[in-house]
């Protein structure tokens, strides 16, 4: 199934466009789950069990497993499989780009060999950088348009609007999504009028405290509101999504 119809189903079934961050670290995961066997999937496979009725994806970010080695790979194979189980999408946060044959492994590495259903890119190496993700014509490619960070203000802030308007351009397979900070809710509703009905994957609601508010306003007629720490280390990580899920479904009626 295509990326965008899975994420529309998701979204449809579980009246959600609340996605949920898998960002897992050993040091902060409570004490029993360390004991375990694999701490990291038993976590994961945890806060699943907990949200998977209110979200319309999971986002792993792939640093967190990284950084763990081979173990860590084989914590995130197994939490992607174990999401498919439920039909919810998974964005694997990756930030990958590079010149088109490395580009091409990249890809290769995450639909193939880890099966996620999309994928976050840089665009700063060009459309070249970016083609390899997008001939998979099923899974999704969200582009790096405005990030949530300080640093954002660097770069990008000359360039988003030029970014969005590539990637619009981009979309032939009608697969390709933006990345846009949750703290950027001015520069969201500039990227989400010339963005079309593309998908904008807004990171930055709960730890980061982005503006939830003018996020759900602005950001056009997909957005995947992302919140990560703010829900796997709630005491109640199921009461924290079915929370935010509800409020953003609230701001959106109002
Ligand atoms: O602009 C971005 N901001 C951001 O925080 C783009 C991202 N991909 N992220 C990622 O979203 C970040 O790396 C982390 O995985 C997640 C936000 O986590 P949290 O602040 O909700 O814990």
């Amino acid at each position: 199934m295509k990326f965008l119809q899975k994420l529309e189903e998701a979204s449809k079934k579980n009246k959600s466009l609340l996605c949920v961050g898998l960002d897992p670290d050993l040091s902060k995961i409570p004490r029993n789950f360390r004991d375990k066997l694999d701490p990291i999937f038993e976590f994961n496979k945890n806060i699943i069990n907990q949200t998977k009725d209110y979200v319309c994806a999971y986002k792993p970010n792939a640093a967190f497993y990284e950084a763990l080695g081979n173990p860590g790979t084989e914590s995130l194979k197994r939490t992607i499989e174990y999401v498919k189980v439920f039909g919810i999408p998974v964005i694997l946060d990756a930030k990958r780009g590079d010149i088109g044959n490395s580009s091409a492994a990249y890809a290769k590495a995450a639909f193939d060999v880890l099966r996620a259903d999309a994928i976050t890119v840089s665009p700063y190496m060009g459309k070249d950088s970016v083609q390899p993700f997008l001939d998979y014509r099923d899974k999704g490619v969200f582009v790096l348009c405005l990030t949530s960070n300080e640093g954002s203000r660097d770069f990008q802030a000359f360039m988003y609007m030029k970014v969005a308007e590539a990637v619009s351009k981009w979309n032939n397979n009608g697969n390709c999504g933006l990345v846009v900070g949750a703290t950027r809710p001015e520069q969201l509703k500039e990227i989400s009028a010339v963005s079309g009905d593309m998908p904008i994957l807004i990171p930055g609601v709960g730890a980061q405290q982005g503006d939830l508010e003018a996020v759900v306003k602005n950001g056009g007629p997909r957005p995947i509101i992302n919140s990560s720490r703010g829900i796997i280390y709630d005491k109640d990580p199921h009461r924290a999504a079915k929370e935010l899920r509800d409020r953003i479904n609230e701001l959106l009626s109002s």
